[in-house]
């Protein structure tokens, strides 16, 4: 391997630069290099100050994460930062791209920070379920401010360089293409101020500044251990002397480390970088240009869909039946816009430019020019068959058609076509301007650069992609199927609709399987005959419970959505209990766990084993940035693995259910 650090020399400046791609992770190599020129330098009497800075796309984005499940190499991050905070000449860093994590540690160390305006600087340990363990929580609040020190290491969120300019992070804004030479000027004006070391600094704030971050969080941090533990940090440095702030900042860091919440973190970290990948297909393979796409339906889904390519700055067509529907449609979609520019996060400019790169129209054939068509009309098989029949009859050859269905047989669709080559499923998630996730179904005749084109223009709009095979409900929704499924027979035998949701919610998920139905709509899937009544959900559906929308579903909702339990539901239970000859008795939390989050584990297996998924981990990334599975759990897969196979394949099997082959084989 090429040694990533190297030193040059302007006049009494020396210049160590680093050139570690992609992303400059500090890994030993670059650590070892660090402390060796550092030490070359502070040697030589003609050097007057050192500047550290990076080649390539971006200053270092922290410790080399790959390396912390392998054997510790020294000198050890702190090490290093240490020494570059005792040395005796002035050090700058030069910082370009992200200085994220240990590589904010690195500038903090410096005596000094230079930034381009475009930088950003953070410390996201926190979202890998860390904190910054190389002095970040206690340098911070001595170089910014213990709020800013408390903001910024509990929420992960990195500020700009403008921003880090004002709270005093940055001591200098450089021009945006003259980093190198600006650094060099500004490290000859420091010879004069001399080293300045931050922890001889004092702490700015007090503990009712990380108080009150804490209390403005509370919500957001439930669950997660490593939020507290980066508060707690930066409340010791308002207490206790540097040292002893170092001392217990490592210790907060170790008992993280050790944790099953950072494990789950880091691995949903490189999971969701996995899941772009494509197995199968290789480097000759060329995605298609995507400069126009148009949608069918200007329903929610449709509305949504649109709204993504449109703040990509990516034209839409949008297409519907009706002049009416497509107006409602539109307006909503400008609402939406008007909404999120009332709220600070768009300018009202990008609301008019977006709706400005918004075709509306009655007439399919407006598709003619669309490179990538997406259709979003309701569920059904004849419907989606007459469309894509006439869309291959009028959209240009390459264009890929998709389908935004969440359960039907993709290959059915493209039979209807005479290019399934270039049909394949794009399946959003609702609200699809805001659900990180999208499935990309490939087809049995899906052409690899289609598939490819795909996964690309999901990343440009910002989503999350994972590749599913053809089959009902592809990964995640075949995955919640079973679930449903028990948490229905979990009622008839004397479990509440409420124990059921808490055991979900104090497990980390957003909501349990009833008030998920209550949001969705009981109705979904309803065959809408009152005088039909097969089941409980037909009962509730027949008696206009459909959920939060008509104000009453599993639960009552009150005039501000908020949920009790219901005597009338409670009711129909008791007697679909007795219809069903279910005998009623005291349910565990321990069961309702076995049943209904054992059994998702083992379709994410039946999956695997059926060639639905590419690996494990897309599976675990479906369920965090689909359903909302606590990140902290790792996804269902990763959580099985923590619970162990052969726990779960007991629980099952207790259960009488039929266990995937290969989740048996691996318990064995
Ligand atoms: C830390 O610093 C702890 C300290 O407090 C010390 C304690 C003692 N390590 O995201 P991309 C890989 S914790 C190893 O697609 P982008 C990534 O897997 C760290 N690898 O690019 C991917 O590999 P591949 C705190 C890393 O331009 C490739 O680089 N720092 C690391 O969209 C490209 O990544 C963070 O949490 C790493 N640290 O975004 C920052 N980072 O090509 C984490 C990336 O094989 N990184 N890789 O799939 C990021 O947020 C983004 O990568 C970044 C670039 C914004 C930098």
């Amino acid at each position: 391997m090429t040694d990533p650090i190297r030193a040059e020399r302007d006049g009494d400046i020396a210049v160590i630069i680093s050139n570690n791609p992609p992303v400059n992770a500090l890994g030993a190599a670059v650590r070892i290099g660090l402390d060796r020129e550092l030490k070359a330098a502070l040697a030589d009497d003609s050097v007057k100050a050192i500047v550290i800075r990076c080649d390539g796309r971006t200053f270092f984005a922290g410790a080399d994460i790959t390396e912390f499940t392998k054997p510790p190499v020294e000198p050890m991050l702190n090490v290093v930062i240490d020494a570059i905070e005792a040395a005796t000449k002035p050090v700058i860093a030069a910082i370009h791209g992200t200085a994220l994590g240990g590589g904010c540690e690195v500038t903090l160390g410096c005596h000094y920070r230079i930034a381009v305006p475009s930088a950003k600087i953070g410390v996201p340990e926190v979202k890998l379920g860390l904190l910054p363990g190389a002095g970040g929580t206690q340098r911070l609040p001595r170089v910014a401010s213990v709020a800013a020190a408390a903001e910024m290491c509990s929420s992960g969120t990195p500020v700009s360089a403008k921003k880090a300019f004002e709270i005093g992070l940055v001591d200098k804004l450089a021009g945006e293409d003259s980093l190198a030479a600006d650094a060099i000027a500004f490290a000859r004006e420091c010879i004069a101020k001399g080293a300045r070391p931050s922890r001889d600094l004092p702490v700015k704030g007090t503990a009712d500044d990380v108080k009150a971050v804490a209390e403005a969080n509370a919500r957001k941090f439930k669950g997660f251990d490593a939020p507290a533990a980066n508060l707690r940090c930066v409340e010791a440095a308002t207490r206790l002397p540097f040292d002893e702030g170092i001392a217990f900042e490592r210790a907060e860091f170790m008992k993280l480390m050790m944790g099953s919440q950072s494990a789950a973190q880091r691995h949903i970290f490189f999971a969701e970088r996995q899941a772009a990948k494509i197995d199968g297909i290789g480097e000759d393979v060329k995605a298609r240009p995507i400069a126009k796409v148009g949608v069918i339906g200007a329903g929610t889904m449709g509305g949504g869909i649109s709204m993504n390519f449109l703040s990509a700055g990516i034209p839409v067509t949008i297409v519907e039946m009706q002049q009416d529907a497509l107006d409602r449609g539109t307006g909503t979609m400008r609402k939406n816009y008007e909404a999120t520019a009332a709220k600070g996060r768009i300018k009202p400019e990008q609301v008019e430019a977006a709706m400005g790169a918004l075709t509306p129209t009655l007439k399919l054939e407006d598709l003619a020019d669309c490179d990538l068509i997406i259709e979003a009309v309701y569920e059904s098989m004849d419907v989606k068959k007459d469309i894509f029949g006439k869309l291959d009859k009028i959209c240009k050859p390459g264009a890929i058609l998709a389908s935004n269905t969440s359960y039907l047989d993709v290959d059915e669709i493209a039979a209807s076509t005479s290019r399934p080559q270039d049909v394949l499923g794009m399946h959003f998630f609702s609200p699809a301007n805001v659900m990180k996730l999208l499935e990309v179904v490939r087809g049995e005749k899906t052409a690899p650069d289609a598939l490819l084109t795909a996964m690309g223009i999901a990343k440009k709009i910002g989503k999350v992609a994972v590749v599913a095979g053809v089959c009902h409900g592809f990964i995640g929704n075949r995955m919640l199927m079973p679930r449903q499924v028990e948490a229905m027979k979990l009622l008839m035998e004397g479990a509440t609709p409420e124990q059921i949701d808490k055991v979900h919610t104090d497990f980390g998920m957003p909501m349990g399987p009833f008030q998920m139905s209550d949001l969705a709509g009981v109705d979904i899937g309803w065959h809408r005959d009152p005088n039909r009544i097969e089941n409980l959900r037909d009962e509730l559906a027949a008696a206009g419970r459909w959920g939060q929308k008509t104000g009453k579903g599993f639960y009552d909702y009150d005039d501000k959505r908020r949920p009790t339990p219901s005597a009338e539901v409670q009711g129909m239970i008791d007697t679909w209990s007795v219809k069903t000859g279910a005998t009623k008795r005291a349910i565990t939390e321990e069961e309702i766990i076995e049943r209904t989050l054992y059994p998702m584990v083992n379709e994410g297996y039946l999956i695997l084993e059926e060639g639905k998924a590419q690996r494990a981990s897309d599976i675990d990334v479906v369920w965090i940035y689909g359903y909302g599975w606590p990140v902290y759990r790792g996804g269902p897969m990763f959580w099985g693995d923590l619970e162990g196979a052969k726990k779960i394949v007991a629980g099952l099997e207790k259960h009488g259910f039929a266990v995937a082959k290969s989740l048996k084989a691996k318990a064995a």
